[in-house]
């Protein structure tokens, strides 16, 4: 394997997968991504230049697939809708990328007989009680709630069919909540960041009770590279790192690590639909591929990422406006 085709790779995920590839492997990568509002190419400046090609477009588009995919050695797709709160307010765009997006990709790698990782999510597991001794693992029943996580189902359950039908080389992986840098503000940990940053008291849904389970993309990025090289055929493998936290202590962390009094945040209207909980058991991608997390600290992590948001404002600063005015007229 010399060249890798990453879909979505000038997005939050993904562009953390680039860097990851270009500074630990020598692989070549070529990025195709659309530039939705959510798309930075200013997010893989820095990497080594010579392997990387960025290729502007749509993975709804066969035509623009197509060259891209009988030229690669492998895809890895991240490309997707990935907001929650976007998908409760307009869905289409979620079905079209993320199902016909995939789809269109399926059908390219398979007339090329090339080796696809997709990139999928635990909220296709539905959610969890807090006091649920049990968490996800690969055989969990799909259960989606929001519009996001049902098309993120669909496309899942697609490269499922395509293995089984059509004898496509293909794994997918199923991950926790990422944290880390070149995270989109309309997310809860940069929201909240820039918030305290711009002097606006953070904003908890709900009672805040929620728990989600908290990745450094790092460690998603170095699971991903670990499947693509080692993962069995037609195999799940679900990517988490022990991260429990309820929205309201996270909250409360970003605040003490910001010098601001743990109390001044407000809580806001729900999420409809709001998931109680994600809780991954990843033991099948440790015990059968040798992975483990290298940042395990979510305490440092967050302060490195706090850290980041406050060196490079140039970057989230053009979203923030247009992103709380969304928010605002949501009530959040
Ligand atoms: P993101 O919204 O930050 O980035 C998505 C990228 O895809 C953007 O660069 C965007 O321009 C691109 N894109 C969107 N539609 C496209 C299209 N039609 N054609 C080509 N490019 C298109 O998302 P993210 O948070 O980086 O998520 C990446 C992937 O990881 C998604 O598949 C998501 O479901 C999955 N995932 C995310 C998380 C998380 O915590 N963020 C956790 C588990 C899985
Ligand atoms: O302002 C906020 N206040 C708040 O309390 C925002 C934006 C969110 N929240 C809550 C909702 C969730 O319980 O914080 C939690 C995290 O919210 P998001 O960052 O929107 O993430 P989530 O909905 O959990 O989905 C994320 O993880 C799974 C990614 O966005 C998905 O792409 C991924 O599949």
């Amino acid at each position: 394997m010399k060249k890798l085709l990453v879909t979505g790779g000038a997005g939050f995920i993904g562009s953390n997968f680039v860097h990851y590839v270009l500074e630990n492997t020598d692989l070549h990568v070529t990025v195709l991504d659309k530039l939705t509002y959510a798309g930075n190419k200013a997010s893989l400046d820095g990497v080594p230049g010579k392997r990387l090609r960025f290729v502007q477009g749509d993975i709804v588009n066969a035509a623009a697939v197509e060259d891209l995919v009988q030229e690669t050695d492998a895809i890895v797709h991240y490309a997707a809708e990935s907001h929650n709160d976007n998908s409760l307010q307009d869905p289409r765009p979620f079905l079209e990328t993320n199902i016909i997006g995939t789809y269109t990709l399926l059908e390219a790698a398979r007339r090329h007989n090339k080796r696809f990782h997709h990139i999928s999510t635990d909220e296709v597991y539905g959610d969890l009680e807090l006091d649920d001794p049990e968490r996800f693992n690969d055989l969990t029943p799909y259960n989606p709630s929001s519009p996001y996580s049902a098309t993120k189902a669909s496309s899942d359950l697609l490269v499922r069919a395509w293995v089984r039908s059509f004898g496509l080389q293909a794994t997918i992986s199923n991950c926790s909540n990422n944290y880390g840098p070149y995270q989109h503000v309309e997310k809860f940990i940069p929201r909240q960041i820039t918030n305290v940053i711009d002097g606006i008291r953070p904003k908890l849904y709900g009672s805040g009770e929620n728990v989600r389970d908290w990745i450094h993309a790092n460690d998603h990025s170095s699971a991903v590279l670990t499947i693509l090289e080692q993962g069995r055929i037609g195999e799940t493998y679900l990517i988490g790192a022990d991260g429990e936290k309820n929205n309201k202590d996270v909250v409360e962390l970003i605040l003490t690590a910001m010098g601001e009094s743990a109390e001044s945040y407000d809580h806001v209207v729900d999420r409809p639909g709001h998931d109680l909980r994600y809780a991954i058991d990843s033991t099948k991608l440790r015990t059968e591929l040798g992975w483990t997390p290298k940042f395990p600290d979510f305490e440092s992590g967050l302060a490195s990422t706090v850290e980041w948001y406050r060196n490079n404002e140039a970057w989230w600063r053009p979203q923030k406006a247009v992103t709380e005015a969304k928010y605002a007229a949501q009530g959040q």
